[in-house]
């Protein structure tokens, strides 16, 4: 950490500022090597005083390269904690790269990749839950998943580790005054007090386990799984909860053959959902592979929306080949405007509802019409609801799903 590193701080390509760091003890020396205040003649600014926003040029000897402004931090007040300066200058690849090469020619390294974090970490100015957290920050995919990734930069989850820590101290204290002086130990019910400490550190880490878990899922997005018999509409309803065409749907049986994937973000929780072949019994060898990865793609869902449509007729054994029983599952029922026109009327000549089998009945079940998108808002707040944990009440029923989300994750904060 002796030496000076730099970089350019933001993405190649064109656009308003591009940002090139610099951190290290030479920092301040190397800016006002390469940095004057005026157009003409190299008038560095001397002493740079922190915390100041320097407008200027960067110069090559004397060719100006580009207007920038220029950001000193001495250390510890910086992102790294050392002395750091920050150049704003146009972006533009070229443009980027040639300060660059003038930084590092004045004896700079370039950094490697999160070096700077490295370096905030060794300076201890963030533990490493706060520095995994910036990696989240930077790849969130979704509103939540920032959130989250925002408060553990934070430090929320380096506090709740803290009173854990503290907690656990406490109880090894009260185990040392039993020990070291067995008589005053009488007095009161050390063990009562201990036991409610270990029941309390536990909860605690079983907790940490699940927001675990919640964190995977806001980082990689809910595994969603469409399934069902051959033009029940599962494409349909797939390009719906999408709201964009991007399985081919036909009135021919066996249209999906390959699982198609896509990624959809809704109430600002990311959601990977695919739409599978439909599953039945057939000697078509392509078909035969597609339901078999059909079946893949159901084991490894997180929540299965299992498709039939009016006039479905299910047997036990059929509905038990689809999938394992364990499995989250919410059974929709497509095409429900065969059944009810759009008043809520029943239809004169409307088709049988579903024949299904009994292990049927215990799933939460959903009508909708993916044709003519009635019913999908509501299978939307049903899927969040059974995936985003138990946290949403019966009585949030605006389910403002963000909220909940985030004060659920900072427990003890
Ligand atoms: N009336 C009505 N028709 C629908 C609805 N949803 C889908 N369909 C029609 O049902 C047919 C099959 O739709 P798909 O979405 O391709 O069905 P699928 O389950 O993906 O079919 P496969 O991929 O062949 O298994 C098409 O003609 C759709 O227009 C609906 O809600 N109502
Ligand atoms: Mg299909």
């Amino acid at each position: 950490m002796n030496d000076t590193i730099a970089a350019i701080a933001t993405p190649y390509g064109s656009g308003g500022i591009g940002v090139i760091r610099i951190s290290g003890p030479d920092a301040m020396d190397i800016a006002a090597q390469i940095f004057s205040r005026t157009r003409t003649g190299k008038a560095a600014p001397g002493h740079l005083e922190s915390h100041r926003v320097y407008h200027g040029y960067v110069q090559d000897n004397a060719d100006i390269i580009d207007e920038v402004l220029l950001i000193p931090m001495h250390g510890p007040r910086s992102y790294t904690a050392e002395d750091v300066v920050e150049i704003q200058a146009h972006s533009g690849t070229i443009v980027l790269k040639q300060i660059l090469e003038i930084v590092l020619s004045k004896g700079a390294r370039l950094s490697e990749p999160g070096e700077f974090t490295k370096r905030a970490f060794l300076h201890q100015r963030i533990d490493l839950t706060q520095a995994e957290a910036v990696a989240d920050i930077i790849n969130a995919r979704s509103a939540s998943a920032l959130k989250f990734a925002a408060a553990q930069n934070m430090g929320a989850l380096k506090q709740q580790i803290q009173d854990l820590r503290n907690q656990l101290i406490h109880l090894l204290s009260l185990v040392e005054v039993c020990i070291d002086f067995p008589d005053d130990a009488t007095e009161v019910d050390y063990t009562a007090r201990g036991t409610e400490i270990l029941d309390a550190v536990l909860r605690q880490c079983e907790e940490f386990i699940q927001q675990h878990a919640d964190a995977c899922f806001l980082k990689e997005g809910i595994r969603i799984a469409i399934c069902g018999k051959p033009n029940v509409g599962k494409s349909s309803l797939m390009n719906r909860l999408l709201t964009k065409e991007k399985s081919i749907v036909t009135a021919m049986p066996g249209t999906t053959r390959d699982p198609i994937q896509d990624a959809v973000n809704m109430n600002g929780v990311p959601f990977v959902i695919t739409d599978t072949a439909g599953i039945h019994d057939t000697d078509d060898l392509v078909e035969i592979i597609g339901i078999e990865r059909a079946k893949d793609h159901i084991s490894d869902a997180d929540l299965v929306l299992f498709l039939v449509e009016p006039g479905t007729v299910l047997s036990e054994m059929e509905f038990t080949k689809m999938f394992p029983r364990e499995k989250k599952t919410i059974l929709v029922i497509n095409k429900m405007d065969l059944v009810y026109d759009k008043n809520g009327g029943e239809k004169p000549s409307r088709p049988a509802m579903p024949k299904l089998p009994a292990a049927c009945a215990d799933l939460p079940k959903m009508e909708v019409s993916a044709l003519y998108d009635r019913g999908i808002k509501e299978l939307r707040e049903k899927i969040i609801y059974l995936c985003v944990r138990g946290t949403i009440t019966g009585e949030t029923a605006s389910l403002d799903i963000l909220d909940t989300i985030f004060n659920h994750f900072c427990i003890g904060k």
